[in-house]
């Protein structure tokens, strides 16, 4: 890996198919991407559909990785690895999936262009994703300076349940 490098967040979803498995999976693999490690992953959490509520509930869980890839670069992957475990992109908005990769944060980047919105639009208002990061990152201050922690706090007791296990 090079010198510099980022470290990044990266939300994983799954609501098909064994999507602890999915989860799991998808966990390892972020760790073979090329020029990116894996630094921590967070519990995977249970939580209700957001959007439309006739799908399965999701299993979702955090990553940090330390990656010497830009951040188009690593979508290039992430989205790789969607299409591997059969990902289906239906035209349904918020509909079933059996991976979602998303990156979170990308070092104190802020970007928007046609294929990357950097913070992850809505991530700070989202259980699944907030309750995990702050699990594997309690001292993280937001691009914006809000801290994960206090957002975290502020989500609604019972939105998520932790899986069992590691
Ligand atoms: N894109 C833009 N910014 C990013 C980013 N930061 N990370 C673009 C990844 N991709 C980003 O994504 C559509 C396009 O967003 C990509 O081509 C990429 O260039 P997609 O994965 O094809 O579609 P999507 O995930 O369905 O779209 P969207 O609106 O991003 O959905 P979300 O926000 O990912 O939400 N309920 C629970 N409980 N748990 C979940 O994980 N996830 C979703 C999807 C809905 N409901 C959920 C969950
Ligand atoms: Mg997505």
């Amino acid at each position: 890996m090079s010198s510099t490098t980022t470290t990044a967040f990266i939300g994983i979803g799954s609501n098909l198919s064994d999507p602890a498995e999915h989860v799991r999976t998808a966990i390892s693999e972020i760790d073979n991407v090329a020029d990116t490690r894996l630094k921590r992953h967070s519990s995977l959490y249970w939580s209700a559909p957001m959007g439309p509520p006739d799908q399965p509930d999701y299993v979702n869980a955090v990553v940090e990785v330390q990656t010497s890839l830009d951040c188009l670069e690593l979508l290039d992957h992430l989205q790789h690895l969607e299409c591997t475990h059969g990902r289906a992109r239906s035209q349904i908005r918020w509909g079933p999936r059996t991976l979602d990769l998303d990156i979170l944060l990308f070092g104190a980047e802020i970007l928007e262009c046609d294929r990357l919105t950097i913070p992850h639009p809505g991530m700070i208002d989202r259980p699944f994703v907030m309750i995990p990061l702050a699990e594997i990152a309690p001292d993280l201050i937001l691009p914006d300076g809000i801290s994960v922690v206090d957002l975290a706090r502020r989500m609604p007791t019972g939105a998520v349940a932790r899986l069992p296990g590691p």
